[in-house]
């Protein structure tokens, strides 16, 4: 089927579902482009809840198109820092890497973003995995009962993703312009959190983003140091996982990460 007539389709059902956002759809325009953007916004808005196996299989043949086309990214291919072959340094979206698992920079809820298109990274994330993700963390979270507190990780497949797994944790929320202990304590937690539940499932590559240094506020060089320090520290105590990537988006990330891990073949970036 022709990739037009499949967004169409998948569009429909959703309205069909939601049509409280009939009038939103209206006002994206008809070329294939705004009816994209259509419908990874009504893939945002859309709350958990029974999904429907034709729909799914469209959506992941949709999805698993545009993954081959954005082009997937072999963590074991990436060279690794000279200073520490267990470390890459890779810029670029995460949602291109094949690794064993991604880190997503949640929040409490751990429902994904629900603003349509923002360019938070779990809504990165939640749009190119598909509508799985948010059922499979919904189940999670509500087995739990509660918010997901800061510094903890919780572990799903990665449904379209080319990664294997995701795995969420929830950074915290710096509200002045200097961090706290706490919240400096709460970063080191969820990159520890992460790598013991990654170790525990026996997984061998992780790929983290910058958690917490966008919409959270938390200041990029000392987010970064904390990141290296924990990942190095949790390693050398023995795990399972042979090779982390810091996944860095921003110029000014990619910067303070190539200094500290030292060198410029710390740098591997995508075109
Ligand atoms: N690939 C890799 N990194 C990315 C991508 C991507 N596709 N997109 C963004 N980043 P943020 P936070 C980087 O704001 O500060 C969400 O709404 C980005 O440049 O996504 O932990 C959640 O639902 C930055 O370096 O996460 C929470 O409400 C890093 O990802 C809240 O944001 C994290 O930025 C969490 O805030």
């Amino acid at each position: 089927m022709d990739r037009t007539e499949r967004q169409r389709r998948l569009i429909q059902a959703l309205l069909t579902e939601m049509p409280e956002y009939r009038a939103f759809a209206a006002e994206f325009s008809g070329d294939r482009y705004s009816q994209r953007r259509l419908l990874r916004s009504l893939m945002n808005l859309r709350p958990p809840m029974p999904l429907d196996p034709a729909f799914l299989a469209e959506q992941d043949a949709l999805l698993e198109a545009e993954r081959e086309e954005k082009g997937v990214v072999e963590a074991d291919d990436l060279t690794p820092t000279a200073a520490d072959p267990r470390l890459v340094l890779w810029q670029g979206d995460i949602t291109r890497l094949r690794a064993d698992a991604i880190v997503n920079a949640a929040n409490s809820a751990l429902l994904g973003c629900f603003q349509p298109c923002h360019g938070c990274i779990d809504n990165a994330i939640h749009s190119a995995a598909g509508l799985q993700l948010r059922d499979d963390c919904a189940k999670l979270m509500a087995a739990q009962g509660s918010e997901e507190p800061e510094g903890r990780a919780k572990l799903t497949p990665g449904h379209a993703l080319p990664a294997r797994y995701v795995i969420h944790t929830v950074g915290p929320v710096v509200r002045g312009r200097v961090p706290t202990d706490r919240d400096r304590a709460a970063l080191g937690s969820c990159y520890r959190s992460c790598l013991e539940l990654a170790g525990e499932r026996g997984l061998e590559s992780v790929a983290f983003c910058c958690i917490s240094t966008g919409v959270y506020h938390f200041p990029n060089e000392e987010a970064a140091a904390i990141a290296v320090d924990t990942v190095k520290a949790v390693l050398d105590q023995g795990s399972t996982v042979r090779r982390v990537i810091f996944n860095v988006f921003k110029d000014l990330d990619a910067a303070v990460y190539r200094r500290l891990l030292g060198g410029d073949r710390a740098a591997e970036s995508c075109p």
